[in-house]
């Protein structure tokens, strides 16, 4: 296949920019009474408004022209039909299987996935309900009240977010952790707040071998033995979900304590599989299933439904849009609900790991287009408070997703239609903008002198026709955020087809990786640090000579 700016569509997406770059959101407004009408997507309860972008007709056109030519349909069915499409490590890419709630098999090397997807579906509802019922009893009687999950990247974002953001379904008597980072002041932190009679620690590891989550499991066991005094503690106290049987036994953990997945669930993906046991734990499994229908009905949406009408594919072409045609480099996502305050960081690695790739498909180094965008957020109204100046009167185009939900969990009298308001109020700011004239009628109105309202008017001026899109949901339930989570997945996925890239590897991880083992055993031992560049060498003989300075702890 072509390169993507040498397909149908893309010559098309350039010229229909440069007629577009003058031309206001306000003015397609105007030109297109039912623009809203049009351009405004729905989903059940999910609403999605695409209009307030800079776009036409004709560069929808294009772009789904663009989809055509890039044989998307045809790599959509590829995905959910099991073939090897990660083709760097070779593997299938099947998440949409661990949420496949429809009685079709899912085929993968000759054999249907879907037997092995529901008997770990059932272990893992059994281990929940021990857990949430107080069946599960720890090393010395007592039911569990905490459990912490230990993971990190895949094994962590996700079902940190979803817990998070389902903290109003969480029962009373259990309180759910997630720790991530090899600093120790996280697990210590975590640690402070347990107790360990009660605590069961989550091992969430694809490889088993990711050096955060073993060094902090590592420090969890010998915590708890110390605490519970008895190295047979682990046996009621650790739980790993992962694909390496061989390394959990050889940590010391029960195979019968082991939930397990598949090679073809990539780690950023894997939310959907036992990965998402602290979810469980969390919500119950009867609503951790409900959050695969959820992502399931996106699914078979996504499959079926033509581009003009399809929620992910939208998404996707306008990000193409943006980053390709008008120069975006970044696309911001602000959940105007704190319950989706991880959403964010969650988003950042679905998309800026699947899509932060500089080769196409064959290794062709990509020079001629940009991939993906730098994804970056945070909850309404906070952000306004902080970085929207930068998005209302900055000189960068970022286009941006306002998500709003609206029914809230609490019972706060005037909170909720001050966040909608709120949320709804930034996007036609964006949208709108304030001329020149608007600013100086606004200061003349208030009184001051001209030379004042001269001085001041241009400050006060918003470009406007800044784009957004705004996702409003009913409620944030699990199964609207399984739906939520899923939509932008595919969307992560279509734009990764259209820019020719595998989504699903991530080398660009590795190298420093590699690095850090070298620079752990030099920081460790006196070795000389006679490899680096001369900045990294310098600053190792630093740290080695600022902690030989400081006093032994
Ligand atoms: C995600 C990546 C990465 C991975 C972590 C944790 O797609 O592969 O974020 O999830 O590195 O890996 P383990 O689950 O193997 O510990």
């Amino acid at each position: 296949m072509s390169a993507p700016d040498r397909l149908p569509g893309w010559q098309a997406l350039r010229d229909r920019q440069a007629e577009l770059a003058n031309v206001s959101i306000l003015e397609l407004f105007e030109r297109d009474p039912q623009r809203v009408q049009r351009l405004t997507l729905r989903f059940d309860d999910l609403y999605a408004d695409f209009s307030k972008h800079r776009i036409d007709d004709a560069a929808w056109r294009a772009l789904h022209a663009l989809a055509d030519a890039s044989s998307l349909r045809d790599r959509i069915d590829r995905m959910f039909a099991g073939e090897r499409i990660n083709v760097t490590e070779q593997r299938a890419v099947l998440h949409t299987a661990l949420r496949n709630r429809s009685d079709r098999p899912v085929v993968c090397d000759d054999r249907d996935v879907m037997p092995a997807v529901r008997g770990e579906l059932a272990r893992m509802r059994q281990l929940t309900d021990a857990v949430r019922t107080g069946m599960w009893r720890g090393h010395t009687g007592k039911p569990i009240r905490s459990v912490v999950n230990l993971g990190i990247g895949g094994s962590d974002l996700g079902p940190h977010m979803v817990c998070e953001a389902l903290r109003p379904y969480w029962p009373d008597d259990l309180t759910v952790h997630h720790v991530s980072n090899v600093d120790g002041a996280h697990l210590d932190a975590t640690l402070q707040r347990i107790d360990a009679e009660s605590t069961l620690f989550l091992i969430a590891s694809k490889t088993f071998t990711t050096l955060e989550t073993l060094t902090n499991a590592r420090s969890a066991r010998q915590w708890l033995t110390q605490r519970l005094g008895d190295d047979a503690a682990v046996a009621r106290h650790f739980v790993a979900i992962s694909t390496n049987a061989e390394a959990v036994a050889q940590f010391g953990i029960d195979p019968n304590n082991m939930l397990r997945f598949w090679d073809w669930v990539g780690g950023r993906y894997s939310l959907w599989s036992t990965i998402g046991l602290s979810v469980a734990c969390a919500i119950g499994m009867d609503r951790f299933e409900e959050m695969l229908s959820g992502a399931h009905e996106i699914d078979e949406h996504f499959r079926s439904a033509p581009w003009s009408d399809n929620l992910p594919v939208t998404m996707a072409l306008l990000g193409i849009w943006y980053a390709n045609f008008w120069g975006a480099a970044s696309h911001a996502v602000l959940p105007y609900d704190q319950r989706l305050q991880r959403l964010p960081a969650y988003l950042q690695q679905v998309d800026m790991e699947s899509n932060g790739k500089g080769v196409d498909w064959s290794g062709r180094p990509i020079t001629s287009y940009a991939t993906g965008p730098i994804v970056w957020g945070e909850p309404g109204t906070n952000g306004q408070h902080a970085f929207f100046q930068l998005l209302h009167q900055g000189t960068r185009l970022i286009p941006a997703d306002f998500i709003a939900v609206l029914e809230p969990d609490h019972g706060l009298a005037g909170h909720h239609d001050l966040l909608l308001a709120n949320c709804l109020a930034q996007s036609e700011a964006l949208a709108r903008g304030k001329t020149l004239e608007q600013a100086r009628a606004e200061l003349i109105a208030q009184g001051l002198p001209p030379d004042r309202v001269e001085a001041l008017a241009p400050h006060r001026v918003f470009a406007g026709s800044r784009p957004t899109t705004t996702l409003l949901l009913d409620r944030l339930t699990p199964r609207s955020l399984g739906r939520l989570i899923a939509l932008y997945e595919h969307k992560v996925f279509v734009q990764g087809v259209i820019w020719q890239i595998n989504s699903f590897d991530q080398w660009g991880v590795e190298l420093g990786k590699q690095l850090a083992g070298n620079l752990t055993e030099e920081l460790r031992s006196g070795a000389r640090p006679d490899r680096h560049d001369p900045s990294t060498g310098a600053l190792v003989e630093y740290l080695r000579s600022r902690r030989a300075a400081q006093p032994a702890p």
